[in-house]
């Protein structure tokens, strides 16, 4: 019998929490063989609700499903640890700078980032998806220093098959036809969608669209504000599409890439495609081993350039603040 794998999920009762957790709990996370423990981690307002959905999970009577519990200790969550996925945050309200938000969410990932290093397993995986992701896995990082800096990752995922529906619908053909497709920088409106290595059968993707216009004046826009458009149309953030994202990165994470395929994750950068080391940007990877490495010799254009460039530019923005609120 497979030992079970102990999940700690934070923002446990807020909408991605629900649709996220009863996917773990059926196997779609680590794959059908692997029996899991679920560690919500809420404040202490919402433990009741987590309470609430831990009383759901049972009714699902699982079979992987060995145990559930809910904390408000961030210690405590993640005592053993093998997969955090760090959902709640602090979100943007009205009239909050840049640096406000950061320095809530600091209040919230710095803790977590020292209850990663003081408790969780050795080879914790980290996914940050509460916003902004990218800063805000940095801060976890930045006080778990005991675990590698590669165990912190944060969600572009979401960005990535949101690319390759609009992609598919554009040229008519199926998703799976799509391979190596990448999302570049920040989870933020500054992201960059790059076509131009995506392989279309037989044709890079830039080639089969052939529409210049297209892709500067919808493609690229459309991904990076769908977010928006999903909250104008639904009147509450993604949270389905985002929980699925999150399962597909993990799952990635932990049994590996397709052959001849690549995805996006933000990880923390070596210096890669002029990337400045030591900030986490999204990439084109592969999971080899249980570990993501950085697709290495992409040819970047002066168009992909310009806009890797902004978005990169954004993150050394985002740590410049973060590190002059004393959180990295
Ligand atoms: P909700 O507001 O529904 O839920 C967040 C939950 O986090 C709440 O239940 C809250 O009590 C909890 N929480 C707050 N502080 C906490 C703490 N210190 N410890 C534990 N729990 C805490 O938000 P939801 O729609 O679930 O979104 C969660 C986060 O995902 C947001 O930051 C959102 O911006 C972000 N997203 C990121 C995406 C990505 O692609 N990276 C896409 C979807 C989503 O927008």
């Amino acid at each position: 019998a497979q030992v079970p794998v102990n999940v700690t999920v934070t923002g446990a009762a807020g909408q991605i929490g629900y649709a996220l957790l009863f996917r773990i709990a059926s196997g779609q996370l680590l794959g059908p063989d692997t029996p899991v423990n679920l560690r919500l981690l809420e404040i202490p307002q919402a433990v009741q609700a987590a309470e609430g959905t831990a009383m759901e999970l049972d009714d699902c009577a699982f079979p992987l499903l060995r145990s559930v519990d809910v904390f408000d200790d961030a210690r405590q969550a993640f005592d053993g640890a093998n997969v955090a996925l760090l959902v709640g945050a602090r979100p943007r309200t009205k009239g909050m700078e840049r640096g406000d938000l950061l320095e809530a969410n600091g209040g919230i990932f710095k803790p977590q980032g020292e209850a990663i290093n003081a408790g969780a397993a050795d080879d914790v995986r980290v996914l940050v998806v509460g916003n902004p992701a990218n800063s805000n896995a940095l801060i976890a990082q930045a006080h778990a220093p005991d675990v590698p800096a590669e165990q912190f990752t944060a969600m572009t995922r979401l960005d990535h098959n949101r690319a390759l529906s609009q992609l598919a619908k554009k040229l008519n053909v199926q998703v799976s036809e799509i391979k190596k497709l990448t999302i570049w920088g920040n989870h933020s409106a500054t992201q960059y969608p790059d076509i131009f290595h995506a392989e279309v059968n037989g044709t890079t993707g830039a080639a089969a669209v052939n529409d210049q216009a297209w892709l500067e004046n919808e493609f690229i826009p459309t991904v990076a504000k769908r977010g928006a458009a999903i909250i104008e149309a639904r009147g509450a953030s993604s949270a389905a599409s985002a929980a699925n994202a999150a399962i597909d990165h993990v799952y990635d994470w932990v049994n590996g890439t397709p052959e001849g395929d690549w995805t996006s994750a933000a990880v923390m950068s070596d210096g890669s495609y002029g990337v400045p080391e030591g900030l986490i940007s999204s990439f084109p990877v592969v999971s080899r081993g249980g570990q993501w490495e950085i697709v290495q010799g992409l040819e970047i254009d002066s168009f992909s350039r310009e806009r890797i460039d902004v978005s990169v530019k954004e993150l050394s923005e985002e740590r410049e603040a973060i590190a002059k609120l004393g959180l990295v």
